[in-house]
């Protein structure tokens, strides 16, 4: 695998010098300061380039170029911002970075509800707990019916868990929730946030795919054109929240997307943090499934409970089984005879990243990924040196 991490540019406070002293040849980054649905520049895009390759890394994996909302829910005027994103491909291409994330959930990129949740060494996790979802759901933001989503047994206990909450906690989830997690490019308050909710009213999950599919047919025509691997990442909670239909979370939808558009350019980003939070996603047979898909990797793991809680675990110990996945990426990669680049997903915070006053991005940690990363890549070394011994 090629090693990366992501990087949210020149702000960031984990500098290009630590992801190279982590062990990576590349970068993961975006540029996160143009405003969703404008064209990113050649200019722009040479200046960030320019920047990672000083620092001898290379800009190996954009992530993301944002789907304006418009083109999620078909606005009158969304072709303007399909037009807007192809150009930024083409750019992109002609720049010579050429693996494109995108996601398509609707209104809300990635979702915790505690953005410090201690485990058991100490270190500190994202976590999504579902009785505090469902409070904020149906006591803070107060949507409409939102109580017919949920079983009587679910909002009794987000009851009394909203009446645990002091109001700095009621403030802290609410921000968690809605002010928006790095690299999510939208942030709301309450008030826009139930307009944005509104936005997909007479949207369902099928009238979603429909957009999704006719937005990847769009784009993967520029792609084949410009030789650019476009990579969907998955639903993060892989299922529908807030009312909200979500159509990236699963095999079958994978599959739909493939069928629709069968271009090997119509990638994925395979993200084992968030397919891995539903047990009924095999995760090594996906690997197996869209291995000629697979053009990305985030490698994480979470833990999931029976009351729908999940909280993100050390990469070698969650209920992914990282050994199994990372065997049969590489075997993907002996087969297309390609390293596919990888980041270590997310990361705890610990060590001096827990008392030293650093701000960090939730999640994104410098100590944190790089003991996921240094994890990772011992396992793929085990597994690629047992290979090699076989076959003497
Ligand atoms: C969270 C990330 C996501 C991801 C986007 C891709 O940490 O994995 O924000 O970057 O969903 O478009």
């Amino acid at each position: 695998m090629t090693n990366t991490m992501r990087w949210y540019g020149p702000n960031d406070p984990v500098k290009l010098s630590d992801i190279k002293q982590a062990g990576c040849t590349g970068v993961v980054t975006a540029l996160h300061h143009i405003p969703n649905g404008e064209i990113w520049t050649v200019e722009e895009i040479k200046e960030r380039i320019r920047i990672v390759e000083e620092a001898g890394l290379t800009w190996d994996v954009v992530e993301s170029v944002p789907v304006h909302e418009d083109i999620k829910t078909q606005k009158p005027g969304f072709e303007k911002y399909i037009e807007n994103y192809k150009t930024s491909l083409k750019n992109l291409a002609d720049c010579g970075v050429k693996i494109v994330t995108y996601n398509f959930m609707p209104v809300l990129d990635w979702t915790r509800t505690d953005l410090a949740y201690t485990v058991e060494d100490g270190s500190k996790a994202l976590r999504f707990e579902k009785a505090a979802f469902i409070a904020f759901d149906v006591y803070i933001l107060k949507r409409p019916n939102a109580e017919k989503d949920y079983t009587a047994a679910e909002l009794e206990k987000a009851k009394q868990k909203f009446e645990s909450f002091s109001e700095e906690e009621k403030i802290t989830l609410q921000k968690n929730i809605i002010a928006g997690l790095p690299g999510s490019e939208e942030s709301f308050t309450l008030e826009n946030f139930q307009k944005a909710l509104d936005n997909y009213q007479d949207i369902d999950a099928e009238k979603l795919r429909t957009h999704l599919l006719h937005f990847v047919k769009e784009i993967t025509q520029t792609a084949d054109e410009n030789e650019v691997k476009l990579v969907i990442h998955p639903d993060d909670p892989p299922y529908p929240i807030l009312g909200l239909p979500r159509v990236v979370s699963t095999a079958s939808d994978i599959e739909a997307m493939v069928e629709a558009v069968p271009s090997p350019n119509n990638g994925l980003c395979f993200c084992t943090g968030s397919f891995g939070v539903r047990e009924d996603n095999d995760l090594p047979k996906m690997v197996k499934q869209f291995g000629d898909r697979i053009n990305f990797l985030h490698l994480r793991g979470t833990k999931r409970n029976e009351e729908g809680d999940f909280y993100e675990a050390n990469h070698l110990e969650s209920d992914v089984d990282m050994y199994a996945v990372i065997k049969e990426v590489v075997e993907v990669m002996q087969k297309r005879g390609t390293s596919i680049p990888v980041r270590p997903d997310h990361g705890h915070q610990m060590l001096d990243d827990l008392n030293s006053g650093k701000k960090t991005n939730p999640g994104y940690t410098a100590i944190g990924r790089l003991r996921g990363l240094a994890e990772i890549r011992g396992v793929e070394l085990g597994i690629l040196r047992q290979y090699a011994e076989y076959n003497q």
